[in-house]
């Protein structure tokens, strides 16, 4: 008889699990997914981080509008758990980065932060983008938190912050939660570029990857568990990929 492995996320921090439920229901209803193949070795990983099981969940679509969204669960032993979401618009199409990281501790979220990353030459959102970002209503957390200098990539409307109870939680996940939907809508209505515009969308989404991948705490865990050469090829093929730069070799 097939086993049936129960989600990560059923085991995670509810904050983690009512999140990817969440995304996952938004996607489901205003787009058109079909499955992403990522790299055959790894959608579900296993690794030792110290003496603790690293355990990685990946989930990954693709729609008309966006050539790879990936959603990761990943949890090390009892103690860490993670969340991590990336949209990355197909080239046709000027949009900006939607993209959530929760990082949680024994039983305590540290860092949830959601924001729709602008990837222009500018680096400013699309006007509509920025017009029902505006609308929304304005909200404060007991515990913001400041972005590291890598973090220049986020836009105005980046949120991040340290949740300090349940309601906090509760609010955190309605924000992101609309903050999808508004990206959802407009991407389905956005005019698709012209091919010589393409590059320059590839451009933004390469320097926006380039930026991620300096983010050393999230590295850290990745080379503890496996090593640096396998954190380097999980940063730059499956977290944060640029299509067309070949990627390192497993060592
Ligand atoms: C922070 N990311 C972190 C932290 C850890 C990870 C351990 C520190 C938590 C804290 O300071 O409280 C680890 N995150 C991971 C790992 C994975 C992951 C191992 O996703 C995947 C396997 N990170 C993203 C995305 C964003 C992001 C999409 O992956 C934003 C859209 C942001 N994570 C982000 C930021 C920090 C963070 C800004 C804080 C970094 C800092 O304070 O230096």
């Amino acid at each position: 008889m097939a086993e049936i492995k129960p989600s990560l996320r059923d085991q995670q921090h509810p904050l983690i699990r009512q999140l990817a439920d969440r995304l996952e229901t938004v996607w489901h209803h205003y787009l058109q997914l079909s499955p992403y193949q990522l790299p055959e070795d790894l959608g579900y990983v296993e690794g030792r981080l110290e003496g603790e099981k690293l355990t990685i969940e990946n989930h990954c679509y693709q729609t008309p509008q966006f050539r790879k969204i990936h959603l990761e669960l990943a949890r090390l032993g009892n103690g860490l758990d993670i969340l991590h979401c990336v949209m990355f618009p197909h080239p046709s199409y000027a949009l900006p980065i939607f993209g959530t990281d929760l990082v949680g501790s024994r039983g305590q979220i540290s860092a949830a932060i959601a924001d729709l990353s602008p990837t222009s030459e500018d680096l400013t959102l699309p006007q509509s983008y920025c017009l029902a970002l505006s609308a929304l209503p304005k909200q404060d957390f007991v515990q913001p938190r400041e972005l590291p200098a890598w973090g220049d990539i986020f836009s105005e409307f980046c949120l991040f912050i340290r949740p300090s109870n349940q309601e906090e939680e509760t609010k955190f996940l309605e924000r992101v939660e609309k903050l999808l939907i508004i990206h959802c809508q407009q991407a389905i209505v956005a005019p698709a570029l012209l091919p010589e515009m393409q590059a320059k969308v590839m451009a933004g989404q390469a320097h926006y990857c380039r930026k991620q991948q300096q983010n050393d705490k999230t590295r850290r865990v990745l080379e503890k568990a496996f090593s640096p050469a396998w954190a380097e090829r999980y940063l730059t093929t499956v977290l944060f990929d640029i299509p067309g730069q070949v990627s390192q070799p497993l060592a």
